[in-house]
Protein backbone atom coordinates (compact mmCIF):
# COMPACT_ATOMS: atom_id res chain seq x y z
CA UNK A 1 0.00 0.00 0.00
CA UNK A 2 1.48 3.09 -0.76
CA UNK A 3 0.17 6.88 -1.46
CA UNK A 4 -2.91 7.84 0.05
CA UNK A 5 -3.55 4.33 1.80
CA UNK A 6 -1.02 4.60 4.43
CA UNK A 7 -2.38 8.24 5.01
CA UNK A 8 -6.04 6.93 5.83
CA UNK A 9 -4.77 3.77 7.58
CA UNK A 10 -3.52 6.51 10.30
CA UNK A 11 -6.87 9.25 10.28
CA UNK A 12 -8.96 5.76 10.25
CA UNK A 13 -7.47 5.54 13.82
CA UNK A 14 -7.55 9.21 14.54
CA UNK A 15 -10.96 10.04 12.89
CA UNK A 16 -13.31 7.47 13.26
CA UNK A 17 -11.83 5.45 16.50
CA UNK A 18 -14.01 2.52 16.74
CA UNK A 19 -13.82 2.29 12.53
CA UNK A 20 -9.94 0.68 12.57
CA UNK A 21 -10.43 -0.61 8.83
CA UNK A 22 -7.18 -0.57 6.82
CA UNK A 23 -7.95 1.57 3.41
CA UNK A 24 -11.62 0.84 3.63
CA UNK A 25 -13.82 1.76 -0.04
CA UNK A 26 -16.84 0.61 -0.29
CA UNK A 27 -17.34 -1.29 3.17
CA UNK A 28 -17.36 -0.36 6.97
CA UNK A 29 -16.13 -1.50 9.68
CA UNK A 30 -14.16 -4.98 9.44
CA UNK A 31 -15.70 -6.19 12.24
CA UNK A 32 -19.38 -5.73 11.22
CA UNK A 33 -18.30 -7.58 7.82
CA UNK A 34 -16.57 -10.32 9.86
CA UNK A 35 -20.07 -10.74 11.22
CA UNK A 36 -22.14 -10.87 7.87
CA UNK A 37 -19.67 -12.76 6.44
CA UNK A 38 -19.62 -15.56 8.95
CA UNK A 39 -23.08 -17.16 8.27
CA UNK A 40 -21.38 -17.40 4.38
CA UNK A 41 -18.35 -19.22 5.64
CA UNK A 42 -20.55 -22.52 5.99
CA UNK A 43 -22.01 -23.32 2.12
CA UNK A 44 -25.60 -24.10 2.88
CA UNK A 45 -25.69 -27.29 -0.32
CA UNK A 46 -23.15 -29.50 -1.48
CA UNK A 47 -21.70 -27.16 -5.21
CA UNK A 48 -23.04 -29.19 -8.12
CA UNK A 49 -19.44 -30.24 -9.51
CA UNK A 50 -17.53 -31.32 -6.57
CA UNK A 51 -14.72 -32.13 -7.76
CA UNK A 52 -11.40 -32.62 -6.06
CA UNK A 53 -9.20 -29.76 -4.83
CA UNK A 54 -6.60 -29.15 -7.59
CA UNK A 55 -3.02 -30.28 -7.32
CA UNK A 56 -0.78 -26.76 -6.00
CA UNK A 57 2.54 -26.96 -5.91
CA UNK A 58 3.94 -26.38 -2.38
CA UNK A 59 4.00 -22.68 -1.27
CA UNK A 60 7.00 -20.92 -1.89
CA UNK A 61 9.44 -21.09 1.02
CA UNK A 62 11.03 -17.48 0.86
CA UNK A 63 7.34 -16.01 1.19
CA UNK A 64 7.92 -15.29 4.66
CA UNK A 65 11.43 -13.55 4.08
CA UNK A 66 9.97 -9.94 4.68
CA UNK A 67 8.03 -10.98 7.38
CA UNK A 68 9.16 -9.48 10.94
CA UNK A 69 8.36 -12.90 12.62
CA UNK A 70 7.15 -11.52 15.51
CA UNK A 71 3.78 -11.28 17.12
CA UNK A 72 1.26 -8.67 16.43
CA UNK A 73 0.43 -5.76 18.21
CA UNK A 74 -3.31 -6.84 18.19
CA UNK A 75 -2.63 -9.84 20.74
CA UNK A 76 -5.41 -11.39 18.80
CA UNK A 77 -4.52 -15.44 19.03
CA UNK A 78 -4.26 -15.45 15.63
CA UNK A 79 -1.94 -13.31 15.14
CA UNK A 80 0.99 -14.63 17.38
CA UNK A 81 4.16 -15.74 15.58
CA UNK A 82 3.23 -19.40 16.52
CA UNK A 83 -0.03 -19.31 14.68
CA UNK A 84 1.03 -16.93 12.12
CA UNK A 85 3.69 -19.90 10.88
CA UNK A 86 1.26 -22.92 11.63
CA UNK A 87 -1.54 -20.78 9.73
CA UNK A 88 1.10 -20.35 6.67
CA UNK A 89 2.38 -24.04 6.79
CA UNK A 90 -1.61 -25.29 5.84
CA UNK A 91 -1.65 -22.44 3.72
CA UNK A 92 -2.36 -25.06 0.74
CA UNK A 93 -5.20 -26.82 2.26
CA UNK A 94 -6.98 -23.76 3.11
CA UNK A 95 -6.89 -22.82 -0.64
CA UNK A 96 -8.23 -26.20 -1.78
CA UNK A 97 -11.02 -25.98 1.25
CA UNK A 98 -12.42 -22.72 -0.42
CA UNK A 99 -12.86 -24.99 -3.54
CA UNK A 100 -16.39 -26.21 -2.83
CA UNK A 101 -17.85 -22.21 -1.84
CA UNK A 102 -15.82 -21.09 -5.11
CA UNK A 103 -17.58 -23.62 -7.34
CA UNK A 104 -20.88 -22.74 -5.41
CA UNK A 105 -20.58 -19.32 -6.68
CA UNK A 106 -20.01 -20.44 -10.34
CA UNK A 107 -16.07 -20.45 -10.57
CA UNK A 108 -14.86 -23.39 -12.94
CA UNK A 109 -12.55 -25.80 -12.18
CA UNK A 110 -9.85 -24.58 -14.89
CA UNK A 111 -10.62 -21.01 -13.52
CA UNK A 112 -9.37 -22.22 -9.47
CA UNK A 113 -7.08 -24.19 -11.10
CA UNK A 114 -5.70 -21.47 -13.04
CA UNK A 115 -5.78 -18.51 -10.59
CA UNK A 116 -4.65 -20.60 -7.79
CA UNK A 117 -2.03 -22.09 -9.55
CA UNK A 118 0.86 -19.41 -8.14
CA UNK A 119 -0.56 -18.25 -4.90
CA UNK A 120 2.05 -18.15 -1.70
CA UNK A 121 1.57 -16.77 1.68
CA UNK A 122 2.93 -13.12 1.79
CA UNK A 123 3.67 -12.81 5.49
CA UNK A 124 4.49 -9.00 5.66
CA UNK A 125 0.89 -8.37 5.39
CA UNK A 126 1.03 -9.93 8.93
CA UNK A 127 3.23 -6.81 10.06
CA UNK A 128 1.19 -4.21 7.65
CA UNK A 129 -2.21 -5.57 9.36
CA UNK A 130 -1.32 -5.16 13.09
CA UNK A 131 1.06 -2.13 12.48
CA UNK A 132 -0.08 0.57 15.16
CA UNK A 133 1.22 4.21 14.40
CA UNK A 134 2.88 6.19 16.82
CA UNK A 135 1.30 8.92 15.87
CA UNK A 136 -2.14 9.95 13.95
CA UNK A 137 -2.43 12.81 12.05
CA UNK A 138 -4.17 16.06 12.73
CA UNK A 139 -7.39 16.51 10.20
CA UNK A 140 -5.43 19.76 9.32
CA UNK A 141 -1.85 17.80 7.74
CA UNK A 142 -4.40 15.13 6.24
CA UNK A 143 -6.44 17.90 4.26
CA UNK A 144 -3.04 19.47 3.39
CA UNK A 145 -1.83 16.05 2.31
CA UNK A 146 -4.92 15.39 0.57
CA UNK A 147 -6.09 18.88 -1.28
CA UNK A 148 -2.88 20.00 -2.98
CA UNK A 149 -3.17 22.30 -6.56
CA UNK A 150 -1.13 19.91 -8.19
CA UNK A 151 -4.34 16.99 -7.31
CA UNK A 152 -6.78 19.80 -7.90
CA UNK A 153 -5.02 20.65 -11.40
CA UNK A 154 -5.23 17.08 -12.66
CA UNK A 155 -8.95 16.77 -11.32
CA UNK A 156 -10.10 19.67 -13.76
CA UNK A 157 -7.68 18.45 -16.30
CA UNK A 158 -9.93 14.84 -16.08
CA UNK A 159 -13.11 17.00 -15.54
CA UNK A 160 -12.47 18.74 -18.82
CA UNK A 161 -11.66 15.40 -20.93
CA UNK A 162 -14.18 13.56 -19.42
CA UNK A 163 -17.06 15.83 -19.67
CA UNK A 164 -19.49 13.96 -21.97
CA UNK A 165 -19.26 11.13 -19.92
CA UNK A 166 -19.70 12.69 -16.31
CA UNK A 167 -22.89 14.20 -17.93
CA UNK A 168 -24.24 11.06 -19.09
CA UNK A 169 -23.31 9.42 -15.33
CA UNK A 170 -24.85 12.54 -14.07
CA UNK A 171 -27.99 12.00 -16.25
CA UNK A 172 -27.84 7.97 -15.25
CA UNK A 173 -27.24 8.20 -11.57
CA UNK A 174 -27.97 11.31 -10.19
CA UNK A 175 -24.88 11.80 -8.70
CA UNK A 176 -22.38 14.95 -8.94
CA UNK A 177 -19.39 15.03 -10.65
CA UNK A 178 -17.31 16.45 -8.72
CA UNK A 179 -17.72 14.29 -5.92
CA UNK A 180 -16.71 11.43 -8.24
CA UNK A 181 -13.41 13.18 -9.19
CA UNK A 182 -12.92 13.88 -6.02
CA UNK A 183 -13.14 10.34 -4.81
CA UNK A 184 -11.44 9.23 -7.95
CA UNK A 185 -8.22 11.99 -7.51
CA UNK A 186 -8.08 11.14 -3.54
CA UNK A 187 -8.53 6.67 -3.67
CA UNK A 188 -5.42 6.47 -6.39
CA UNK A 189 -4.70 9.97 -7.55
CA UNK A 190 -6.48 9.50 -11.04
CA UNK A 191 -5.24 5.92 -11.25
CA UNK A 192 -1.41 6.63 -11.03
CA UNK A 193 -1.28 4.93 -6.99
CA UNK A 194 -3.62 2.19 -6.24
CA UNK A 195 -1.20 -0.14 -4.95
CA UNK A 196 0.80 -3.54 -7.14
CA UNK A 197 0.19 -6.52 -4.72
CA UNK A 198 -1.48 -9.39 -6.34
CA UNK A 199 -4.89 -8.71 -4.67
CA UNK A 200 -6.43 -12.02 -5.05
CA UNK A 201 -2.51 -13.18 -3.38
CA UNK A 202 -3.21 -10.58 -0.56
CA UNK A 203 -7.03 -11.66 0.00
CA UNK A 204 -5.73 -15.29 -0.02
CA UNK A 205 -3.03 -14.69 2.40
CA UNK A 206 -5.53 -12.64 5.15
CA UNK A 207 -8.29 -15.42 4.14
CA UNK A 208 -6.07 -18.52 5.69
CA UNK A 209 -3.48 -16.52 8.10
CA UNK A 210 -4.33 -14.19 10.92
CA UNK A 211 -7.35 -12.34 12.88
CA UNK A 212 -9.86 -11.57 10.12
CA UNK A 213 -10.29 -14.89 8.04
CA UNK A 214 -13.79 -14.47 7.98
CA UNK A 215 -13.71 -11.41 6.29
CA UNK A 216 -11.03 -12.04 3.90
CA UNK A 217 -12.39 -15.60 2.94
CA UNK A 218 -15.21 -13.28 1.18
CA UNK A 219 -13.10 -10.75 -0.33
CA UNK A 220 -10.70 -13.47 -1.81
CA UNK A 221 -13.27 -15.43 -3.12
CA UNK A 222 -14.93 -12.26 -5.09
CA UNK A 223 -11.62 -11.98 -6.45
CA UNK A 224 -11.26 -15.57 -8.00
CA UNK A 225 -15.54 -14.62 -9.25
CA UNK A 226 -14.24 -11.40 -10.70
CA UNK A 227 -11.04 -12.98 -12.81
CA UNK A 228 -13.05 -16.60 -13.59
CA UNK A 229 -16.12 -13.67 -15.20
CA UNK A 230 -12.61 -12.27 -17.45
CA UNK A 231 -13.74 -8.35 -15.77
CA UNK A 232 -10.37 -8.15 -15.38
CA UNK A 233 -6.99 -9.85 -15.44
CA UNK A 234 -4.76 -10.55 -12.90
CA UNK A 235 -2.09 -8.09 -14.05
CA UNK A 236 -4.83 -5.43 -13.99
CA UNK A 237 -6.15 -6.95 -10.28
CA UNK A 238 -3.39 -5.49 -8.13
CA UNK A 239 -3.91 -2.65 -5.40
CA UNK A 240 -3.15 -2.52 -1.51
CA UNK A 241 -2.03 -5.55 0.72
CA UNK A 242 -5.99 -5.38 1.81
CA UNK A 243 -7.19 -5.80 -1.34
CA UNK A 244 -8.43 -2.45 -2.53
CA UNK A 245 -7.78 -1.88 -6.05
CA UNK A 246 -8.02 0.34 -8.84
CA UNK A 247 -9.06 3.97 -9.57
CA UNK A 248 -11.86 3.63 -7.19
CA UNK A 249 -10.04 1.26 -5.01
CA UNK A 250 -13.08 -1.06 -4.58
CA UNK A 251 -12.58 -4.04 -2.46
CA UNK A 252 -13.66 -7.34 -4.43
CA UNK A 253 -17.21 -7.64 -2.78
CA UNK A 254 -17.66 -3.83 -3.39
CA UNK A 255 -16.97 -4.27 -7.05
CA UNK A 256 -19.47 -7.00 -7.03
CA UNK A 257 -21.93 -5.03 -5.99
CA UNK A 258 -20.82 -1.41 -7.81
CA UNK A 259 -19.18 -1.63 -10.39
CA UNK A 260 -20.60 -1.35 -13.69
CA UNK A 261 -20.01 -1.50 -17.60
CA UNK A 262 -20.98 1.77 -18.62
CA UNK A 263 -19.47 1.39 -21.59
CA UNK A 264 -21.31 -1.62 -22.65
CA UNK A 265 -17.46 -3.64 -23.67
CA UNK A 266 -18.82 -6.75 -21.57
CA UNK A 267 -16.08 -5.86 -18.53
CA UNK A 268 -16.73 -3.86 -15.73
CA UNK A 269 -13.01 -2.61 -14.94
CA UNK A 270 -12.64 -0.18 -12.44
CA UNK A 271 -8.81 -0.06 -13.23
CA UNK A 272 -8.63 1.15 -16.55
CA UNK A 273 -11.80 1.92 -18.22
CA UNK A 274 -12.95 5.94 -17.78
CA UNK A 275 -16.63 5.10 -18.31
CA UNK A 276 -16.80 2.54 -15.95
CA UNK A 277 -14.80 4.24 -13.10
CA UNK A 278 -17.25 6.91 -12.97
CA UNK A 279 -20.21 5.27 -13.62
CA UNK A 280 -19.26 2.58 -10.98
CA UNK A 281 -18.55 5.35 -8.45
CA UNK A 282 -21.52 7.41 -9.06
CA UNK A 283 -23.64 3.72 -8.80
CA UNK A 284 -22.29 3.13 -5.37
CA UNK A 285 -23.31 6.83 -4.16
CA UNK A 286 -26.68 6.27 -5.27
CA UNK A 287 -27.05 2.80 -3.36
CA UNK A 288 -25.37 4.60 -0.47
CA UNK A 289 -28.74 7.58 -0.58
CA UNK A 290 -26.78 10.39 -2.46
CA UNK A 291 -29.40 13.17 -2.41
CA UNK A 292 -29.02 14.68 -6.13
CA UNK A 293 -28.99 18.23 -6.64
CA UNK A 294 -27.72 18.39 -2.71
CA UNK A 295 -24.39 18.99 -1.82
CA UNK A 296 -22.44 17.94 1.47
CA UNK A 297 -22.55 20.41 4.00
CA UNK A 298 -21.13 24.08 5.06
CA UNK A 299 -18.67 25.09 6.52
CA UNK A 300 -20.43 27.47 9.67
CA UNK A 301 -19.12 30.03 12.43
CA UNK A 302 -19.62 28.61 16.06
CA UNK A 303 -20.51 31.66 18.27
CA UNK A 304 -18.11 31.92 21.46
CA UNK A 305 -19.51 30.50 24.12
CA UNK A 306 -21.69 27.24 22.62
CA UNK A 307 -22.45 24.31 23.70
CA UNK A 308 -20.04 21.67 21.72
CA UNK A 309 -22.27 18.78 23.59
CA UNK A 310 -24.52 19.56 20.62
CA UNK A 311 -21.30 18.71 18.24
CA UNK A 312 -21.82 15.43 17.50
CA UNK A 313 -22.96 12.87 14.99
CA UNK A 314 -25.93 11.56 17.12
CA UNK A 315 -27.61 15.29 17.13
CA UNK A 316 -29.48 16.04 14.10
CA UNK A 317 -31.31 19.20 13.96
CA UNK A 318 -32.75 21.31 10.95
CA UNK A 319 -30.81 24.41 9.68
CA UNK A 320 -32.93 26.95 10.39
CA UNK A 321 -32.66 25.04 14.08
CA UNK A 322 -28.92 25.24 14.01
CA UNK A 323 -29.54 29.21 13.17
CA UNK A 324 -31.66 29.86 15.99
CA UNK A 325 -28.44 28.21 18.24
CA UNK A 326 -26.66 31.18 16.77
CA UNK A 327 -24.54 29.25 13.90
CA UNK A 328 -24.11 30.71 10.68
CA UNK A 329 -22.69 30.25 7.44
CA UNK A 330 -18.69 30.91 6.91
CA UNK A 331 -18.23 33.63 4.38
CA UNK A 332 -21.56 35.82 5.08
CA UNK A 333 -23.49 33.75 2.72
CA UNK A 334 -26.89 32.02 3.29
CA UNK A 335 -28.13 28.51 3.88
CA UNK A 336 -30.07 28.16 0.54
CA UNK A 337 -32.92 25.19 2.33
CA UNK A 338 -33.55 25.70 5.95
CA UNK A 339 -35.40 22.44 6.40
CA UNK A 340 -32.77 20.68 5.76
CA UNK A 341 -31.49 18.30 8.54
CA UNK A 342 -27.81 18.25 9.77
CA UNK A 343 -25.02 17.54 12.70
CA UNK A 344 -22.26 19.78 13.52
CA UNK A 345 -18.79 18.52 13.35
CA UNK A 346 -15.86 20.55 14.87
CA UNK A 347 -13.02 18.01 13.80
CA UNK A 348 -10.05 20.29 15.39
CA UNK A 349 -12.58 21.41 18.29
CA UNK A 350 -13.34 25.20 19.71
CA UNK A 351 -10.61 26.46 18.48
CA UNK A 352 -11.11 25.22 14.63
CA UNK A 353 -13.51 25.58 12.09
CA UNK A 354 -17.34 24.17 12.20
CA UNK A 355 -19.07 22.32 9.80
CA UNK A 356 -22.88 21.47 9.43
CA UNK A 357 -23.06 18.26 8.00
CA UNK A 358 -26.27 17.19 5.28
CA UNK A 359 -27.52 13.70 4.47
CA UNK A 360 -24.98 13.61 1.45
CA UNK A 361 -21.84 13.32 4.30
CA UNK A 362 -23.08 10.58 5.64
CA UNK A 363 -22.94 8.69 1.72
CA UNK A 364 -19.39 9.61 1.46
CA UNK A 365 -18.91 8.14 5.09
CA UNK A 366 -20.46 5.03 3.43
CA UNK A 367 -16.87 5.26 1.39
CA UNK A 368 -15.10 5.43 4.15
CA UNK A 369 -16.25 5.37 7.77
CA UNK A 370 -13.53 8.47 8.78
CA UNK A 371 -15.20 11.89 9.55
CA UNK A 372 -11.54 13.39 8.10
CA UNK A 373 -11.99 11.33 4.99
CA UNK A 374 -15.46 12.58 4.23
CA UNK A 375 -14.53 16.37 4.68
CA UNK A 376 -11.76 16.00 2.82
CA UNK A 377 -13.64 14.79 -0.30
CA UNK A 378 -16.24 16.85 0.12
CA UNK A 379 -13.69 20.09 0.18
CA UNK A 380 -12.08 18.12 -2.86
CA UNK A 381 -14.85 18.33 -4.46
CA UNK A 382 -16.20 21.64 -3.40
CA UNK A 383 -12.82 23.04 -4.85
CA UNK A 384 -12.99 21.34 -7.96
CA UNK A 385 -16.31 23.02 -8.13
CA UNK A 386 -14.70 26.86 -8.40
CA UNK A 387 -15.28 26.62 -4.18
CA UNK A 388 -12.51 28.95 -2.09
CA UNK A 389 -10.26 27.41 0.65
CA UNK A 390 -11.78 27.28 4.21
CA UNK A 391 -12.16 30.63 6.01
CA UNK A 392 -11.86 29.46 9.20
CA UNK A 393 -8.32 28.95 10.58
CA UNK A 394 -6.96 25.47 12.10
CA UNK A 395 -5.12 25.27 15.84
CA UNK A 396 -1.89 24.74 13.81
CA UNK A 397 -0.31 24.88 17.31
CA UNK A 398 -1.91 21.93 18.43
CA UNK A 399 -0.21 18.81 18.65
CA UNK A 400 -1.37 15.42 17.79
CA UNK A 401 -1.18 13.07 20.95
CA UNK A 402 1.20 10.11 20.76
CA UNK A 403 -0.13 6.52 21.30
CA UNK A 404 1.76 6.49 25.23
CA UNK A 405 -0.21 10.22 25.75
CA UNK A 406 -3.31 8.45 24.25
CA UNK A 407 -3.06 5.73 27.02
CA UNK A 408 -2.53 8.18 29.68
CA UNK A 409 -5.36 10.55 28.41
CA UNK A 410 -7.93 7.45 28.76
CA UNK A 411 -6.31 6.04 32.23
CA UNK A 412 -6.45 9.33 33.87
CA UNK A 413 -9.86 9.96 32.48
CA UNK A 414 -10.83 6.93 34.65
CA UNK A 415 -9.38 7.80 37.72
CA UNK A 416 -11.64 10.52 37.61
CA UNK A 417 -14.53 7.97 36.67
CA UNK A 418 -15.12 9.94 33.28
CA UNK A 419 -14.51 6.84 31.67
CA UNK A 420 -15.19 3.22 31.98
CA UNK A 421 -13.82 1.47 28.84
CA UNK A 422 -10.46 -0.09 28.71
CA UNK A 423 -7.34 2.02 27.79
CA UNK A 424 -6.03 0.92 24.43
CA UNK A 425 -4.79 3.87 22.70
CA UNK A 426 -7.67 4.52 20.63
CA UNK A 427 -9.94 7.75 20.79
CA UNK A 428 -13.36 6.26 19.94
CA UNK A 429 -16.42 7.74 20.69
CA UNK A 430 -16.52 6.57 24.57
CA UNK A 431 -13.10 8.01 25.24
CA UNK A 432 -14.77 11.16 23.18
CA UNK A 433 -17.40 11.24 25.35
CA UNK A 434 -15.88 10.61 28.93
CA UNK A 435 -13.31 13.47 27.36
CA UNK A 436 -16.39 15.65 26.69
CA UNK A 437 -17.78 15.42 30.25
CA UNK A 438 -14.46 16.20 31.93
CA UNK A 439 -14.70 19.41 29.65
CA UNK A 440 -18.12 20.19 30.88
CA UNK A 441 -17.18 19.89 34.79
CA UNK A 442 -13.86 21.52 34.09
CA UNK A 443 -15.57 24.85 32.63
CA UNK A 444 -13.64 24.02 29.07
CA UNK A 445 -15.66 23.72 25.52
CA UNK A 446 -16.55 20.83 25.55
CA UNK A 447 -15.52 19.50 22.26
CA UNK A 448 -14.01 16.38 22.98
CA UNK A 449 -11.09 17.15 20.79
CA UNK A 450 -7.90 15.34 22.68
CA UNK A 451 -5.04 18.12 22.59
CA UNK A 452 -2.06 18.48 24.25
CA UNK A 453 -3.62 21.37 26.65
CA UNK A 454 -6.62 19.05 27.86
CA UNK A 455 -3.79 16.01 28.83
CA UNK A 456 -2.27 18.85 30.92
CA UNK A 457 -5.54 19.99 32.86
CA UNK A 458 -5.89 16.27 33.05
CA UNK A 459 -2.78 15.74 34.47
CA UNK A 460 -3.55 18.41 37.02
CA UNK A 461 -0.83 20.89 35.72
CA1 LIG B 1 -16.68 -1.66 -19.59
Amino acid sequence: MRGTGAILAAVLMAGAGEAQAQSASGRGPLSWFEDITGAISQPASTPPRQAAPPQRRMAQAGSAKDWSGEDGASGHPLMTAAAIQQAAANFDNCIAGMWPEAARRGVSEASFRRFTADLSPDLRIMDLMDAQPEFTKAVWDYLDILVTDARLARGREVLAKNAATFAAVEQAYGVDRYIIAAIWGIESNYGTQGGDRSVLNSTATLACIGRRQGYFKDEFLAALEILHRGDLTPQQLRGSWAGAFGATQFMPSAFKRFAVDFDGDGKRNTVDDIPDIIASTAAKFRKDGWQAGQTWGYEVEVPRGFNYLYADRTKTYTIAQWEHFGIRRAGGKSFPRKTDKAFLLAPAGADGPGFLMLGNFRAIMRYNPSEAYALAIGHFADRLRGGAPFFGQWPRQERVLSRDERFELQQLLAQRGFYRGEADGTLGSETRKALRNFQAAAGLPADGFASSGVLDRLRGR
